[in-house]
């Protein structure tokens, strides 16, 4: 016998997953990662016998809950799905699945929307921080319809802007979680980073890369996707995260100059395929890195000067826009705050069968 749960599938900014109400699974962990394992369809490459879509950009899950905290309308909980292994983690953000939590929230009638434009207040129960999505809601209606191009995603839709509050050191503890702006692991020098996604950051000449490459050029280079692990492997201590061979942190970003008129060029492993454009809370983090003297992205990024600054991040479709706040000197306080633009669509409301 199969069983039916209620469950919404949305793209939010260049990623898409499956949405729950909390109430609709169960609260045991291991039962709800079990049912999820089975939505997806993992572990299998292909996903054949699920809805996942066969990369980790696809293979998502957001549980959202109306909070019980002041200072926030709903609860976001985001699940990384590992498709080729039995694994479900909690151990990071997903920024991009965040776009859609507001519409969804609505729709799902966990908060009022109101004409207009409907602040959402998020709180990530990934990392206990907070962001606030301004949902276009005109005549008390969701909109996805709309002008806003994002790059990675083919079409417009109506603009997301999203606020985040608190998100330095939110995974790692710090927003330089060895208290120094530059580390070498394994021979080559890199900054490892937290300001929403823990990221280690590395020119990509140092591991003999332009950073211009295909991320399937970038996957078929087993010399390098070895020496990525590597370094990995070995940064996951010394971000305070453990043993990270079964989790899906930190990432690694490969920097470069850039070629498309933006501050860097980025290529990420997230961190065993390449992301097609970068990760929001990763696009954070790196543009912070770009900032804060010291880095190894510091010398590679423009000046910015004290105020709000947008970098555009290049990443392989195109760019990924942050706008920051930035201080005129500091290291954890330097990035005021970060704010972007995203977009979401819903694409199906119904039951999945696991
Ligand atoms: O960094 C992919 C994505 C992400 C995460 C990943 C994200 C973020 O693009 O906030 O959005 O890095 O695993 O969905």
């Amino acid at each position: 016998m199969q069983t039916a749960i209620p469950c919404s599938v949305y793209r939010g900014g260049t990623s898409k997953a499956l949405f729950f109400l909390k109430d609709d699974l169960p609260w045991d962990t291991v039962a709800r990662d079990t049912l999820l394992l089975r939505a997806l369809g993992s572990p299998d490459p292909r996903q054949i016998d699920g809805m996942g879509g066969a990369h980790p950009l696809t293979s998502k899950i957001a549980v959202v809950s109306r909070s019980a905290r002041p200072d926030a309308d709903v609860d976001y909980l985001f699940l990384q799905v590992f498709p080729d292994k039995a694994i479900v983690t909690d151990q990071q953000n997903c920024g991009n699945i965040l776009a859609a939590v507001g519409p969804y929230a609505i729709e799902r009638g966990l908060m009022p929307a109101q004409d207009g434009v409907t602040p959402v207040r998020i709180f990530l129960v990934n990392t206990g921080s907070r962001a606030v999505a301004h949902v276009p809601t005109p005549g008390g209606k969701v909109r996805y319809e709309g002008d806003t191009r994002i790059d990675g995603v083919p079409g417009t839709a109506a603009g997301i802007p999203i606020d985040f509050l608190e998100m330095a050191g939110s995974s790692c503890g710090a927003l330089l979680p060895t208290g120094r702006p530059t580390d070498v692991i394994d021979g080559v020098p890199v900054t490892l980073i937290d300001n929403g996604m823990p990221v280690i950051v590395v020119n990509a000449a140092d591991l003999g890369k332009s950073g211009h490459e295909t991320p399937a050029q970038l996957e078929a280079d087993g010399e390098l996707t070895a020496r990525v692990e590597r370094i990995r492997l070995a940064a996951g201590p010394l971000m305070n995260l453990g043993d990270v061979a079964a989790k899906s942190v930190p990432k690694i970003t490969l920097i470069a100059p850039p070629r498309l008129g933006g501050a860097i060029a980025t290529r990420t492993f997230i961190p065993h395929r390449v992301h097609e454009a970068i990760g929001v809370f990763g696009a954070v983090s790196v543009a912070t890195a770009g900032v804060l003297p010291g880095t190894v992205a510091a010398g590679l990024f423009p000046p910015v000067d004290p105020g709000i600054v947008d970098l555009d991040i290049e990443h392989p479709t195109g760019f990924f826009t942050v706008r920051m706040e930035v201080a005129a000197t500091g290291t954890e306080g330097r990035v005021i705050r970060s704010a972007l633009l995203r977009t979401a669509r819903k694409l199906m409301v119904g039951e999945v069968f696991v």
